[in-house]
Order: structure tokens, then C-alpha cells, then sequence
């Protein structure tokens, strides 16, 4: 075997395909499958075709600017307000009266914003952020419980130029301070507190701890009364000054506030995502260009029409919600579905109550959520009518073939396309995915490039393997590689906040020209791609590529495993060895010959060589608070170092209960 085609040796093999339903293909938004070629045939053309979706006050002069790349910009000259998209046009249109934000808030009472509603607050908002002192070009952090209001502040932001700078409700105040001062935050905008699994989270109390570290740039907090004085709480101190009340600004403001007008190049928000040198990089998505990604790509993939009820359950904390809970569904004038809380409160079928008492008709979720889902048990969606789901998606990390087809039986109930959807905070909106109505599913793999979108998988060197776009033809045997984008997009990010070097070095210089995402990939002989996770996922075992993904897929696939994680660990002869650590449903007995039975389960899975060193069973895995399994930390323990960066941890005790563990079993 010659090096190029051992770079990754991808074994586990998935042949389950899944074609959309006759009635879902002649309902769909997109049922002609030409569009791929045209798309293919000149991008550029294609992708001003859906600029045009959009609202602009005055045209664009050139579509694609590539003079300066990799810094490209997209609808040179072109100018609109991200706002006047999302809400205005749609009130004109006369939507008014529909609804536009359905929020379910933790304890269970639930409020509908309507399209004219959401113009009175977003304006309200955007004219309180103006007395305070934000300009055009400001930039303004949200630290905000997931509520309408985050939406609506985010869209107050857009609607005055200002961007905004989203910090996720579970980060702590150090990394609050990091992102504020990284990014030169003149307000922030927090609330006194928001629920999770019944307990309040003290927002105002951890930006105020923030300010504390030294926020120089700081002069104004806008504090949203979420819980007011219903609850006994820690609610920090009040700084007279500084600080200052929602309900004495916002409520008080005019409720009509113009719309600031946008160069297409203008920015419209910085979000921190982490990297691999631990400073986390404040990642630049632009107006028209990103609005017009997330504006299609929502259309196409989730297939919205006028009566869905859309249920996108990330936090807009993450990339996830700015492109599909607030942009890419608002420009489409969608209902979006908001829910607050934690999906096991009060019991664990909440999601499904969810579904239940809104009639969602989309449900847009992460792997990590699915799979503890699993680990329940289907009796939580059984008791619960689901019958008004028509699409499910996936998002975040590779979704394992057990736990796609359990989602697609037990909560599509064989019904519902799922739309499994690779992306990054970096590329703004969805690049390879399924389009519901026109593609053959395969459990666990995201299928293609969407139209528009051109990729190609990479050696380790550097060498093309193949490229894809347009149409894909079936290799003779699965490649397997590294992911690259060869095209530029109009959602792709800008830059990194304050750091034009680390953009250019991080993405642009693994593959000349060429953007690199760092995730391994793999086409099968049928034309499939699967996304491996990211490169440095990937193990080398005696000389062979193994993904961590897929040994963790064979162990998930055992009836008794509810989560794994696994990780390459050094090993004398092999060169890495593999480490698996397991949780096991809570309905089956562990007993003497459980390790045993899952290491075999995966030598027949995969084969001997992927057969894992050492299984360690856990009670919890530990994760970010976004939900991914956090590898890094694994690999110190097994690798008996010091544990590394955990501040994005969901629960920092679960890792060092798990070295305690780790050592206890002399692993
Ligand atoms: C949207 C989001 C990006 C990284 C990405 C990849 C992983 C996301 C995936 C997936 C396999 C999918 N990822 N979706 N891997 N299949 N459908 O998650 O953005 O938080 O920036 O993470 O997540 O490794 O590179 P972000």
C-alpha cells in the first residue's frame, strides 16, 4: 500500500441507505437535482442568484473581490441592514401577525412574539443600546440566558451597526473578561439570572466578577430583570453608573428606531471560538455575504415553509444559533422555536413535551444530545406525540450510525429526512449536508457538498486525492484524507478579530490556497463522505489510521455502551495505543467480562487493530458546555499529565473523578 492511500485507513463500513420519501421529494423546496451543476458550472453566478433573496438598498458592483485573498469579500459595493431582513421586510410584507419567536422558558410558561412584536422590542432595544452610547462600528458582548430577548438583542445590535460578541451564558468570568477585552467591548448586555435544571444561573454576578479582572473598555451593563425579585438569589452588587436597569431603559424607549445602512462588508459579529494554541480566536462574519449563506443554506437544508414550527436547540452562545435560530430562519421569515432550559427538566422527556405542546415540525439537534437521549431510553419519546416532526437535523461533531438510525426511528418514527450537517463557526453557514428532498441518506455521513460549495480531500502532503463538487462519482475504493475547501463562499469568516497573521496561518497555509478546516474525511465506494472529526482525532496505530470516531461508532454499536470517547495514547511498540473510555446504560449489569466483551465487540466491529488497549467504564464523560466530549483532557489523563485548559467544561468534577479513577485501576 503506498503511503498516499494508507493516510487514512478508514475500516468501518456502513451500507444502510435511506432515500427521501416520494411525498417529502414533491413537496421540497429543492427536488431538481441540476442545481448541483449549475451551481458547479460558475459559483459566482449562483451565489448572486441568492443574494438576491435578500433585501439590499443599493446593488453590489462586483459579486467576488478576490484581489487580496485569502481576505475575499463577497457583493463589493452592496449595501442592507441584517435587521431590516430579518424583521422589517417581513412586517411590509405583511407578516406581521406571525409569530416569529415561540419561547418556552425552563419553568414552562411560554410566550409568542410576532413578527410586528419582535420590531417594537428589537427597536425598543436598539435605541436603549444608543442612549447608552453604542455606535456604528461598536462592538457590544451578550451574556445572555436563551431567551427571545438574546435574539432580540443581537438584532437591536445589527439594526444600529454595532456588532455583537455573544459569550455563552455557562462561560466563566475570566473567559468573559478574555473575550471582552480581546474584542475592545464598550457594553455588555446580561441579565440578572436564567434557569437550568431548575436552578438559577447568575449571570450578573460573573460579569460582574469579570469587570473586576480588569475590562478597561467597559463603560455600560444593560441588565435584563429575567427573574426581578421572584427569587432568592445572589444578585452581585450594583454599581451605580455603570450599571443599568432593562426595565427602566428598554420599557421606556421609543418603539421605532431607523435601520442603520451596512456596506455588505461591514461587520456584523465576532464570536470566539476555541483554538489549538488555548487563545480562544474571535472569528469575523460580515453582512451581505454571510446573511445571503445562512439565508439559502436554511432554506435548502431544513426545507422551511410558511407553517413550520422550527426547533433549533443550540444556544445562541454558539455559531449554531446566530446562523439558525436568529439569521439564516428570521430572513426566511420562519417561526423559530426557543426553549430556555436543560432537556431533563423536570423529567427527561422535556424535548419531547417540547415538540409536543408547539407542534414543531423541525428539530435541529447535536449528536451528544441524541445520544443521551438513547442512554435513557425510548419510553420518554414513546409517551409523547411526535407526529408533527417532518425533518430532523444533526449538528456539532460526527453523528455515529447507531445513534442516527435511533434517532430517525424513534423520534422520525421512519418518517422525517435527516439532514446530518457538517459546518465551523469559521464557515458561518452549512457546507456539506444532505438536501432533504433530492439525497440519499447513509447513517453517519453528511453525504456531499452542498451546491455551491467545492471541496476536495487532501494526503497528508498535500496531494489532491479527489475533488468534489457538483456531482460525485464513485471511487474504486474509499479515499480517505484531509478536508479541504477550494472555493471561496460567501459566508466564510473574514478574518480573526485583531490577528490578520493567525487567519492567514491557521487556514490558509496548510494547503496553498486552498481553506483547511482540520477535520479527516472519507468518500466510500458509494459517493459518501463521512467527517471523521478533527485531524489531530485521528490515531495512528502500527502504522495504521484509525479515527477515534469510529472505534468509538463500533463500541456504541455494543447494547450495553451508552457513550464512548476514545484517544491514542502513547504505546511503546505500536506507536499509539487505543484508549476507550465507556459509559455504560444504566439498565445493564456490569459484571467481570464486560471490558473483554466490548474489546472484542470491536475487534469484530473493525478488525484486530482497532481492538482498544484499555476500556475504562465512567459514570460521565467530561464535556463542554456546548456538549463535545473533550478528547484533550482524556489524553492527559491517559497520558498521566498534568490535566491542560478546563475552563470550558460543562462540570469540572467529572474529570477528576475519572482520574481518580483512571488511577485507582491502574490503568
Ligand atoms: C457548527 C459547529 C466545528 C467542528 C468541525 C467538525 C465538527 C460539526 C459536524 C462535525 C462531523 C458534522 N462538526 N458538525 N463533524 N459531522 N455534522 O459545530 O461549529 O463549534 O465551530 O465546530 O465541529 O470537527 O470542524 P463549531
Amino acid at each position: 500500500m503506498s503511503t498516499e492511500s494508507q493516510t487514512i485507513n478508514t475500516l468501518l463500513e456502513e451500507s444502510r441507505t435511506y432515500e427521501p420519501s416520494a411525498e417529502f421529494r414533491s413537496q421540497a423546496n429543492l427536488n431538481d437535482p441540476l442545481i448541483y451543476a449549475t451551481a458547479a458550472e460558475d459559483p459566482v453566478a449562483f451565489w448572486e442568484e441568492q443574494a438576491k433573496q435578500l433585501s439590499w438598498t443599493q446593488p453590489w458592483s462586483q459579486v467576488l473581490d478576490d484581489s487580496g485573498a485569502p481576505f475575499f469579500r463577497w457583493f463589493v459595493g452592496g449595501k442592507l441592514n441584517a435587521c431590516y431582513n430579518c424583521v422589517d421586510r417581513h412586517v411590509e410584507a405583511g407578516l406581521g401577525e406571525k409569530p416569529a419567536i415561540i419561547c418556552e422558558t425552563e419553568p414552562g410558561d411560554h410566550r409568542i412574539y410576532t413578527y410586528s412584536e419582535t420590531l417594537v422590542e428589537v427597536s425598543k432595544i436598539a435605541n436603549a443600546l444608543k442612549a447608552l452610547g453604542v455606535k456604528k462600528g461598536d462592538r457590544v458582548c451578550v451574556y445572555m440566558p436563551m431567551t427571545a430577548e438574546l435574539c432580540f438583542t443581537m438584532l437591536a445590535c445589527a439594526r444600529i451597526g454595532a456588532a455583537h460578541n455573544v459569550v455563552f451564558g455557562g462561560f466563566s468570568p475570566d473567559s468573559i473578561a478574555e473575550r471582552v477585552n480581546d474584542a475592545e467591548v464598550k457594553v455588555i448586555v446580561t441579565a440578572d439570572g436564567g434557569w437550568r435544571r431548575g436552578k438559577v444561573i447568575e449571570l450578573k454576578r460573573m460579569v460582574d466578577e469579570a469587570i473586576e479582572l480588569g475590562c478597561p473598555t467597559i463603560e455600560k451593563v444593560l441588565v435584563y430583570e429575567r427573574l426581578g425579585d421572584a427569587t432568592q438569589y445572589n444578585k452581585g452588587t450594583w454599581y451605580e453608573g455603570r450599571d443599568v436597569s432593562w426595565s427602566d431603559l428598554v420599557e421606556n424607549q421609543p418603539d421605532s428606531c431607523p435601520c442603520e445602512e451596512m456596506e455588505s462588508e461591514d461587520l456584523l459579529f465576532i464570536l470566539y471560538t476555541s483554538g489549538s494554541t488555548g487563545k480562544p480566536k474571535g472569528i469575523m462574519h460580515t453582512t451581505g455575504g454571510y446573511l445571503t449563506g445562512v439565508n439559502a443554506t436554511s432554506r435548502w437544508v431544513f426545507d422551511l415553509k410558511p407553517d413550520d414550527i422550527y426547533w433549533c436547540t443550540a444556544d445562541c452562545g454558539w455559531v449554531t444559533g446566530h446562523s439558525y435560530i436568529v439569521y439564516g430562519p428570521m430572513s426566511n421569515a420562519a417561526t423559530v422555536l426557543v426553549y430556555e432550559g436543560s432537556p431533563d427538566f423536570p423529567d427527561k422527556d422535556r424535548f419531547w413535551r417540547v415538540i409536543e405542546k408547539h407542534r414543531a415540525t423541525i428539530l435541529y439537534t447535536a449528536p451528544t444530545a441524541i445520544r443521551t437521549f438513547m442512554k435513557w431510553g425510548t419510553q420518554y419519546p414513546e409517551q409523547c406525540d411526535l407526529s408533527s416532526l417532518r425533518l430532523l437535523g444533526s449538528v456539532g461533531e460526527p453523528i455515529n450510525p447507531e445513534a442516527w438510525v435511533w434517532y430517525h426511528k424513534y423520534i422520525g418514527r421512519k418518517n422525517c429526512p435527516i439532514v446530518d450537517t457538517w459546518w465551523q463557526t469559521e464557515t458561518g453557514g452549512i457546507m456539506i449536508s444532505p438536501l432533504p428532498g433530492l439525497t440519499t441518506t447513509k447513517p453517519g455521513s453528511a453525504t456531499r457538498p452542498l451546491p455551491g460549495i467545492s471541496a476536495a480531500i487532501l494526503s497528508e502532503e498535500g496531494h489532491a486525492l479527489t475533488t468534489i463538487s457538483g456531482s460525485i462519482d464513485k471511487p474504486e475504493e474509499p479515499i480517505g484524507g484531509i478536508l479541504a475547501l477550494t472555493k471561496p463562499w460567501p459566508s466564510m469568516l473574514r478574518g480573526i478579530w485583531g490577528d490578520p497573521e493567525r487567519y492567514v496561518n491557521t487556514y490558509w497555509s496548510r494547503f496553498d490556497g486552498l481553506y483547511f478546516p482540520g477535520d479527516g474525511v472519507k468518500l466510500d465506494e458509494d459517493g459518501f463522505l463521512f467527517l471523521l472529526g478533527r485531524v489531530d482525532d485521528i490515531m495512528l496505530v502500527a502504522g495504521h489510521n484509525i479515527s477515534t470516531m469510529e472505534v468509538e461508532s463500533a463500541l456504541v454499536d455494543h447494547p450495553a455502551v451508552a457513550e464512548a470517547a476514545v484517544i491514542g495514547k502513547t504505546h511503546e511498540i505500536k506507536g499509539q495505543g487505543i484508549c476507550a473510555f465507556v459509559t455504560i446504560k444504566s439498565d445493564v449489569q456490569v459484571t467481570e467480562s464486560t471490558i473483554d466483551e466490548l474489546k472484542a465487540h470491536v475487534g469484530i466491529k473493525i478488525g484486530p487493530i482497532a481492538r482498544p488497549d484499555d476500556i475504562i467504564l465512567t459514570a460521565e464523560l467530561p464535556k463542554t458546555r456546548s456538549g463535545k466530549i473533550m478528547r484533550r483532557l482524556l489524553r492527559d489523563i491517559a497520558e498521566g499529565r498534568e490535566l491542560g485548559d478546563t475552563t470550558t467544561l460543562g462540570d469540572p468534577n467529572v474529570v477528576a473523578a475519572l482520574r481518580d479513577k483512571y488511577e485507582a485501576d491502574g490503568a
